[in-house]
């Protein structure tokens, strides 16, 4: 029987598209911050999204910042880590990037194959007496072995900062995300499910460091005549903070068209040969950022490589988060942890690893293309 022609979009499909408020409700915030001529240094926007965040993410304290990755570098300067910190190799450039700001060494540790997250059951032959703390990722929303992760810690007396740039809204059993370790980080870039075109926050359940870190990221100015710390600018801005007050009220729908887009991809691709998509944990509640998906290439006999540049045939642009792993790049492959043969999971995951498209905008339909698309690649070497 002849295949039928799948025919490439007329559109290029990004791995996502920001989500946007209606411009008017927009508005009606930017003329409210016109008024007040009150644009940034914690204006009522400011004080507004970070109360509702509170609520939203379920945590008891949280930071607003500029970005995530300002806010991770506060998080480290706010818990006074120094020396090792242990890491995951397998996440954006950001996560070890901060370490190295903060004139920390990253120590990476390997990846526990399914959850894709820092292997829990890893770190603890990895502490030596510079060790202070652990820096884990979500990574695309999937949560970490908190527990695990916090009985070490605490056996050793170490800090835990959670990199939750994925992870917005996500809970396990209820609890918020952000409630575990010492501190979390959320990003809310333009690529995340709730945005402010830029930005991050903190949340941390501990009320005494609210005041630190507010410090910190305002160049540690307690008052006109002193300056208490060397903190840095970290503040987010009344218009990136209107635009997030604005965004609240479209994430929830965002979120349950992801959920059913997600449910599409399932559909098509479970039953693949060769594709292997992440699986949902049981007692959490998804962010739905990312569909993840692994390729092996022994039986899918098409590689990751290849299928990503053939999508491009197709105006379908997939990405491969996150190779090549952090501990491969220029900057850090010199450190002993980053050998290879310290880390065969995240190896072998960061060559298989394929993040196809998701965003509320794409229909069931362009989902069931895309997936024909990928299916299509199926048997076609190399
Ligand atoms: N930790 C982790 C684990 C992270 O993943 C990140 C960021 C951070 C820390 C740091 O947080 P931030 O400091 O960024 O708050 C994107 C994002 O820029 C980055 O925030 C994110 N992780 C990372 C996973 O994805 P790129 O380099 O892949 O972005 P880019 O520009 O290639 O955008 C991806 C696609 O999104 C484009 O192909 C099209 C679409 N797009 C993008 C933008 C910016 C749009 O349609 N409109 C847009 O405005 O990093």
């Amino acid at each position: 029987m002849m295949e039928k022609e799948i025919m490439p979009f007329s559109v290029p499909i990004y791995i996502t598209r920001p989500l946007l408020p209606d411009i008017g409700d927009l508005t009606l915030r930017l003329e409210e911050i016109w008024g007040a001529k009150w644009l940034t240094n914690n204006g009522p926007q400011h004080e507004l999204l970070e109360k509702k965040l509170c609520q939203v993410l379920r945590v008891p304290y949280l930071s607003l910042f500029n970005n995530g990755t300002i806010a991770l570098i506060v998080a480290c300067q706010s818990l006074r880590l120094s020396g090792d910190v242990i890491t995951t190799p397998f996440t954006f450039p950001a996560t070890p990037h901060v370490l190295k700001w903060n004139g920390i060494r990253p120590v990476f540790c390997d990846i526990d194959p399914e959850t894709m997250n820092i292997d829990a059951d890893k770190i603890e032959s990895l502490i030596t007496p510079q060790t202070a703390g652990i820096l884990a990722v979500h990574v695309f929303g999937t949560p970490c072995n908190t527990a695990k992760i916090e009985e070490v810690a605490g056996r050793y007396g170490l800090r835990v900062i959670y990199d939750a740039a994925h992870a917005f809204g996500v809970e396990i059993d209820g609890a918020g995300i952000g409630t575990f370790g010492d501190i979390s980080m959320f990003s809310f870039h333009a690529t995340k499910l709730f945005h402010t075109a830029e930005g991050g926050a903190l949340s941390f359940n501990d009320g005494n460091l609210k005041a630190r870190i507010d410090l910190l990221k305002n160049f540690g100015i307690k008052n006109e005549e002193e300056v208490v710390m060397p903190g840095i600018n970290g503040k987010m801005n009344e218009i990136q903070a209107a635009l997030g007050v604005v965004m609240l009220e479209y994430i929830e729908r965002e979120r349950e068209r992801r959920a059913a887009l997600s449910a599409v991809y399932r559909q098509c691709l479970d039953r693949v040969e060769g594709i292997t998509l992440s699986a949902e944990p049981k007692g959490v509640r998804n962010s739905y950022q990312y569909v993840v998906v692994r390729i092996d290439e022994r039986k899918f006999y098409c590689s990751r490589d290849t299928i990503y540049n053939r999508f491009r045939e197709y105006n379908v642009f997939t990405r491969k988060y996150f190779y090549p792993l952090c501990s491969d790049y220029e900057c850090y492959k010199h450190l002993p942890s980053a050998n290879s043969e310290n880390l065969p999971v995240a190896k072998k995951i960061a060559s298989e690893v394929l993040c196809l498209p998701l965003y509320g905008e794409l229909t069931a339909s362009d989902v069931e293309r895309i997936c024909s698309i990928l299916v299509s690649f199926r048997g076609k070497r190399p």
